[in-house]
């Protein structure tokens, strides 16, 4: 969709900020905004790339330069990886492009794929095509193989080169599949960084974009656009493709016009099509757009989506949410009434092993930073500002002591008098413990309290105090020690 439309149609919903007390879980990431989001799953964990509003930037527009990880193994706690990749990996995304800005902005909707122990991350530099990183680790480093674009941008338009969705058949086939307003498909071959088939011979996903496949666009099309390739869109289709599968039967998702967009989905007997259009996913949220990510995690299937719910949020500031998504016995998706709640835990959380702080179900007040110890810390902690993590195993006879990795913000070596106070079930529930914080003179130091009335699956609150307005401490890492246990954290 054109940027002058998308700027027109803003949707400026700053919700209300979710109350302390609540078990709210979406927006999955409090400390920063993330949109467009693409989960994988891979041994027992599930990786969610997405894209990443900048707090700052041109307002009403986009303004995105890297791609952000987030994963779980319990999908209530998020341990977040910060930036893993960025427009300077990609050497052609200095060249600027109708206003999108070299490295500064145009990193949009990606996906990853694991295959043969490598990564593929599948990424839009809006304007310019699409790219491929390859890296032997999810988290990075990735580096670009081609050194230009996978896809060419312009293949069609402004807009034609966004949004690839990658998937790998039963037979270990690979297609990928991107586009606005047209949905272009081709096989990759073997090493996932080049195609067997040609874009312009094969076009659109190789079967017609009609009402029947794609869906009715209501009201219909009246604008389309004025790139010289486009002509108006005949379909729901708009932007945003995900392939699936389940049961034998292939899935299209896909972010729906007019905006604000709606999601939609398609299904058909091979990952190419052709099509018949299924219907709604999920009605128009607080943002224009929306991007769907679907996978299966531990027995259930997920539909990630975006909105504008975090404050400050709007269309450009989005929110990466989760929701339970349900099939029919005929294969038929049921439309996902977005919650505030999130899913259901589907693992427990062990207090006793190290965990990283930036592992959060709910933040209020803090950001992410990478940490000079490697890895990421929970930076910008304030007086009052807490972090909440879920579904925390304590066993029956419950811990005895907590462990935290802080570094003084000031050089300070003696106590801060700022502390983190230790709580359970709510931001004001059960106090459980109170590490007072010491000074590092700016290193990483371990640092130790007493616990009492810690036991069963609980959920934790660390809530920081000390000298209003000023920043306290970073936070890397914590763990408990278990009563009885001769193991100090
Ligand atoms: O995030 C930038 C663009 O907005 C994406 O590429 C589209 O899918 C829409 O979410």
């Amino acid at each position: 969709m054109k940027k002058a439309t998308r700027s027109a149609v803003v949707l400026l919903s700053v919700l209300a900020t979710v109350p302390a007390t609540s078990f709210a879980l979406n927006p999955v990431v409090q400390t920063m905004y993330t949109a467009d989001p693409a989960p994988v799953v891979h041994h027992g964990t599930l990786y969610l790339f997405s894209s990443h509003d900048q707090d700052v930037g041109k307002k009403n527009n986009f303004n995105m330069k890297d791609w952000v990880l987030a994963t779980t193994t319990d999908m209530v706690n998020w341990t977040q990886h910060g930036a893993i990749a960025s427009l300077r990996d990609f050497p052609w995304a200095a060249k600027e492009i109708s206003g999108w800005d070299g490295f500064n902005n145009g990193a949009w909707a990606p996906q990853a794929i694991e295959r043969d122990g490598k990564w593929y991350l599948y990424a839009p530099v809006q304007g310019r095509g699409i790219g491929v990183l390859v890296a032997d680790n999810p988290l990075g480093p990735y580096i670009d193989p081609l050194k230009k674009p996978l896809i060419a941008g312009q293949a069609g338009g402004l807009y034609d080169s966004i949004d690839p969705t990658v998937y790998i058949d039963d037979e270990g086939q690979a297609y990928l599949a991107w586009g606005n307003p047209r949905l272009w498909s081709v096989k990759l071959n073997k090493d996932m960084i080049s195609y067997d088939t040609s874009i312009g011979d094969k076009g659109i996903i190789g079967h017609p974009m009609t009402v029947q496949a794609l869906g009715e666009r209501t009201p219909p099309d009246t604008q389309g656009t004025t790139l010289p390739t486009h002509s108006l869109r005949g379909t729901s289709y708009e932007e945003g493709p995900w392939l699936y599968k389940r049961k034998n039967l292939n899935y299209l998702f896909f972010a729906a016009g007019p905006i604000p967009e709606h999601l939609g989905y398609s299904t058909g007997p091979t990952p190419e099509g052709p099509w018949t259009y299924g219907g709604v996913v999920m009605t128009p949220q607080s943002a224009f757009t929306n991007h769907p990510g679907v996978v299966d995690f531990k027995g259930k299937t997920y539909l990630f989506y975006h909105n504008a719910a975090l404050p400050g949020g709007d269309g450009f500031k989005r929110s990466v949410c989760v929701d339970e998504l349900t099939f029919n016995p005929d294969g038929s998706v049921q439309t996902v009434q977005p919650t505030k709640e999130g899913p259901a835990p589907v693992a427990t959380l062990d207090p006793y092993r190290r965990v990283e702080a930036e592992t959060i179900a709910w933040s209020s007040g803090v950001k992410i930073e990478p940490s000079s110890a490697g890895g990421q810390n929970v930076r910008d902690i304030h007086d009052g500002a807490y972090i909440q993590v879920r579904n925390v195993d304590f066993g029956a006879i419950g811990a005895r002591a907590f462990m935290a990795s802080l570094s003084s913000t000031a050089k300070l070596k003696q106590a801060t008098g700022a502390t983190i106070e230790i709580r359970l079930g709510k931001v004001d529930g059960k106090l459980i413990g109170t590490l007072p914080v010491s000074g590092t003179g700016g290193q990483w130091n371990p640092q130790s309290t007493r616990i009492s009335g810690a036991s069963g699956i609980q959920d934790l609150f660390f809530v920081f105090r000390g000298a209003a307005g000023e920043e306290l401490f970073k936070f890397d890492y914590w763990q408990f020690s278990q009563a009885g246990s001769k193991n100090r954290p």
